[in-house]
């Protein structure tokens, strides 16, 4: 019986992909190197410092850990500056009344995203009051697809794994769910993994799951 519904925040709840995708341009283009949106694809879901390793495969030029920590630093100051603009018409389709509904069935709501903007973002969109449970980059050492971020919001929820869903449009999303005994329910890329409970094309089919 699930008793909990913990979503991905970036590409679930709201779509930072373009946001994401130019602050990383501009580092990219100070250090001459290549980066398009095909990369950035890459990056969904995946941790500041390891979406700049993937960047970094385009260059040639070896950087020391302080470099790599002063350029995840800029890109973040400019990424924050973009988030700024963020607002409720960003709020990705049906996320509200989903919420709603779930809630109203006593089901509890929290996010489980990799990002440590992820309290910032929720506040942009006016959704920071309504998840019961907020996990996210600032609570983990590993990134997904390890599933300590899942592990951290059933604990903060205090509901056991077996008990949780998770929502997440993100591949490594899907397989850090299943790693930790979640129903994993897949939208968007994360439809590609085999190791999804559910693909759904609309954020309503939730409510025939749960
Ligand atoms: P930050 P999610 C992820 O959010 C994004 O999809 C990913 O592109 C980003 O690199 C990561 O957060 C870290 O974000 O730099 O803000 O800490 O999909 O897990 O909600
Ligand atoms: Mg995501």
């Amino acid at each position: 019986m699930i008793k909990a519904v913990i979503f991905d925040l970036d590409g679930v709840i709201v779509s930072t992909d373009e946001l994401h995708y130019q602050a990383w341009k501009k580092m990219a283009d100070a250090h001459d190197i290549e980066f398009n949106h095909e990369i950035n694809h890459r990056l969904r879901g995946v941790s500041r410092m390891a979406s700049l390793e993937i960047i970094l495969e385009k260059s040639s030029k070896l950087f020391s850990q302080e470099e790599k920590e002063v350029m995840a630093t800029s890109k973040n100051k400019d990424y924050v500056s973009l988030l700024q603009s963020l607002s409720k018409k960003d709020i990705l389709p049906h996320v509200k009344e989903v919420l709603m509904s779930l809630k109203d069935k006593g089901i509890r709501v929290a996010i489980g995203s990799s990002s440590k903007n992820a309290k910032l973002i929720l506040k942009q969109i006016g959704l920071l009051e309504l998840f019961d449970v907020i996990a996210d980059g600032n609570d983990i050492i590993h990134s997904k697809p390890d599933p300590e971020i899942f592990v951290k919001a059933a604990e903060k929820l205090g509901i056991s794994s077996n008990h949780c869903a998770v929502v997440e449009d993100a591949v490594a999303g899907i397989e850090a769910a299943k790693a930790c005994g979640m129903l994993a329910i897949a939208i968007e890329d994360a439809r590609k993994s085999n190791l999804a409970d559910y693909k759904i094309n609309d954020l309503r089919d939730i409510l025939n799951l749960i």
